[in-house]
């Protein structure tokens, strides 16, 4: 099926149990989406990529808390404890995770000014990563989304897909949230609402 493509969201040692902005149970991912890459000739990854500097930690904020809000020029955007900064280890993918034969990889959030949760869009929602023109030259009409964390980057990536046409499935047990002030609850109605289904790995295995 070379008109669907696997994409893999930030399987990163960072949002990995131990990691500075670790998902719950977040390794339990690799195994399953391992399984998963065998189903699928083409492959996408995407690295959260940040400077050290970038404008999303709350690091760089002073007397800024992890985990609060602040009004960026492009919106409200979450600071975060820093994590997945370019080059380091927290910033490199889980040591299992199969990446030696996927096509691409995408990295974002490398601008300093703008975090980027989607695969397809930063958070301004206009600046493109490029992912778009690749999918589309390479005819892929559908995608199936796995990885971390559902409720930001997946949750980001796939409502942007489905909002640009493609069709988009959703593997529940290939993904792990971080799920702040309800934020599952909503990334799963917002998906829903979009159109993007919802399998568990059982159902491609
Ligand atoms: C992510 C918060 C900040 C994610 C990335 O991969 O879901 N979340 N950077
Ligand atoms: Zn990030």
């Amino acid at each position: 099926m070379t008109d669907t493509a696997l994409v893999i969201i930030d399987v990163q040692n960072d949002f990995c149990p131990g990691g500075a902005l670790a998902v719950a149970d977040g390794d339990a991912v690799v195994p399953v989406i391992n399984r998963l890459q065998a189903y699928y000739s083409l492959k996408v990854i995407t690295q959260d990529w940040h400077p050290a500097g970038h404008t999303s930690f709350a690091s760089n904020h002073p007397d800024a808390e992890p985990f609060s809000m602040i009004e960026m020029p492009y919106g409200p955007q979450v600071l975060w404890p820093t994590h997945c900064v370019q080059g380091t280890n927290g910033a490199a993918f889980h040591k299992d995770l199969q990446t030696g034969d996927a096509a691409v990889i995408i990295r974002k959030g490398f601008r300093k000014e703008i975090d980027s949760y989607s695969a397809f869009f930063e958070n301004d929602r206009s600046t493109p990563t490029g992912l778009l023109g690749y999918l589309r030259e390479q005819n892929v009409s559908s995608l199936i989304i796995t990885g971390l964390a559902t409720d930001f980057c997946v949750r980001f990536s796939a409502v942007d897909a489905a909002k640009l046409g493609f069709d988009v499935t959703l593997v529940e047990d290939a993904c792990r949230a971080i799920d702040m002030d309800g934020s599952l609850d909503e990334a799963m109605r917002d998906m829903h609402e979009h159109g993007v289904k919802k399998i568990t790995s059982a159902e491609i295995i």
